[in-house]
């Protein structure tokens, strides 16, 4: 059984041409001309990109004494129908402390729900024997991603002797550290100021997490990747001072890659101050939105490439969860949606306006994010052999993003109201149509697989900085091996 997509025009993250593409069962089979297949699936009048790939969401994610409401099947439903096809999601230890049960704790959850594919990075939330041992547990599971938390104090926050000994652990076994750069002494310094001067609402969010406390620490943590000679990837880049931080890395020669999100390039910090509670609440996430000035950075940084990705942090709380933290701004719930709205909010703030070119979004939303997180080209690329991800992406239809017609499980949008100018005609996952505009048939939960990612091959053969300089002959800093052009 074969499909081909027929009369659209093919944009890649480096090329726009008009060719037809024939899958034979999961795969791409062919790239050309007049091609037959069994089934026509047509593209006239709309550009075929390789389907989206979310690096960061939290389904199902135990989190500030609740636990996140979009289930895996909801999620990647959501997804397919906004585009993408792939999400990354962020496993956290359990009680138990134990990496390992929570990677076959979030098998267990996700398996049977997944309705597209999935991977998996782990947060390292201490440091002991245990967790040095099972972080080659984690790779051999195909997860080669760890995530440190530099807030969340008290809870999730690793201190910098900890982060310093597993970056050097990532190093050794190929994998690549990745931090959520905010100041938790800070912070948690900050909210307290705020609450005794009687600010518990929403505000008290934005006024105890300025862009000074991710800057620092994003610098603090791209000071401990240069010393222990690993790549770094920052996650949800917020402001100009974690840009700016990841800038000057990579102008010395450092791989520090940053992600921001899609809010952050749309939504800004007046939301905070909006009269409703609700509404301010159901946007409290960490960091919180910025102004003006700082998604100007963002969408600079993405044109540049000194930011490489765009990504969601989708974590769904709904709004009753929300008013958890009602007298308290502390207390609420950290998170905000996005993963069905990022690329028809990206392409219609992005594309239309031009502060990016249709390749540029084609790599921000998926080549990038495969390339990065070493699945490329099976993920994120229109070529023979790879995986069919493919979304037929159709710039005629518009939409108004409501949560009255989006596919998450949540009660409300952060987009509410946002025109939106293309949304996928059709979504395929490894060949399968699973989202067809105007249908609405959901695919078969469990069909998803999950995508192991393997170690990085050249992470031996890397020196740091540090040892560089003394050693002035040796230098060779490609770590990681990441394909060239990320
Ligand atoms: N920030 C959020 O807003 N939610 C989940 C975790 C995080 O770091
Ligand atoms: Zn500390
Ligand atoms: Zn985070
Ligand atoms: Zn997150």
């Amino acid at each position: 059984m074969t499909k081909v997509i027929k009369n659209g025009t093919i944009v890649t993250a480096d090329r726009t041409y008009k060719a037809d593409i024939l899958i034979e069962g999961e795969t791409i089979k062919q790239i050309g001309e007049d091609l037959k297949g069994d089934e026509v699936i047509d593209a006239e009048g709309a550009y075929v990109i390789p389907g989206g790939i979310d690096p960061h969401t939290h389904m199902e994610m135990p989190f500030m004494g609740t636990t996140a409401a979009e289930t895996f099947e909801t999620g990647t439903w959501a997804a397919a129908c906004g585009g993408t096809t792939m999400t990354v999601d962020f496993v956290l230890p359990g009680a138990d402390g134990s990496i390992k049960n929570a990677i076959n704790d979030w098998h267990r959850k996700s398996g049977p729900q997944i309705c597209s594919d999935i991977g998996f990075h782990v947060a390292v939330t201490g440091w002991n024997e245990t967790i040095f041992n099972e972080m080659k547990d984690a790779v051999d599971m195909g997860v080669n991603s760890f995530k440190h938390f530099m807030a969340y104090k008290g809870a999730l926050m690793i201190e910098d002797d900890e982060m310093f000994a597993s970056f050097k652990r990532c190093k050794e076994l190929g994998a690549l550290p990745m931090v959520h750069a905010e100041n938790g002494d800070l912070v948690a310094d900050m909210q307290q100021q705020m609450l005794e001067q009687g600010i518990t609402g929403p505000e008290g969010h934005a006024y105890s997490r300025p862009p000074e406390f991710e800057g620092e620490a994003a610098n603090r943590a791209i000071t401990i990747a240069d010393a222990a000679g690993v790549p770094l990837y920052i996650v949800h880049v917020s402001c100009e001072q974690a840009h700016e931080a990841i800038r000057r890395a990579r102008q010395k020669g450092m791989r520090v890659y940053g992600e921001p999100l899609a809010q952050f390039l749309t939504l800004d910090e007046s939301e905070y101050f909006n009269k409703d509670w609700d509404h301010a609440a159901r946007r409290v996430m960490s960091p919180p939105f910025r102004n003006k000035q700082h998604q100007d950075s963002l969408w600079a940084g993405l044109q540049a490439g000194s930011l490489q990705v765009v990504a969601t942090d989708h974590a769904a709380f709904s709004t009753e969860q929300k008013r958890m933290g009602v007298n308290d701004f502390t207390k609420i719930p950290n998170g905000s949606n996005g993963l069905e709205e990022r690329l028809g909010v990206l392409w219609t703030h992005g594309v239309e306006t031009g502060r990016l070119t249709m390749n540029e979004f084609v790599a921000v939303t998926s080549s990038n994010v495969a390339k990065i997180l070493n699945i490329y080209p099976r993920k994120g690329a229109i070529v023979e052999g790879a995986d069919a991800d493919i979304v037929v992406w159709d710039p005629s239809i518009k939409k108004t993003i409501s949560a009255s017609n989006h596919h998450s499980i949540l009660d409300y949008n952060v987009f509410e109201g946002f025109e939106v100018t293309a949304q996928p005609r059709y979504t395929l996952s490894r060949g399968e149509v699973i989202w067809a505009w105007g249908q609405n048939s959901q695919p078969q939960p469990g069909r998803g697989k999950f995508v192991p990612r393997p170690a990085f091959p050249s992470a031996h053969a890397a020196l740091s900085r540090w040892k560089a300089l003394t050693a002035p002959k040796q230098i060779h800093r490609d770590p990681m091996n990441i394909p060239a052009g990320v």
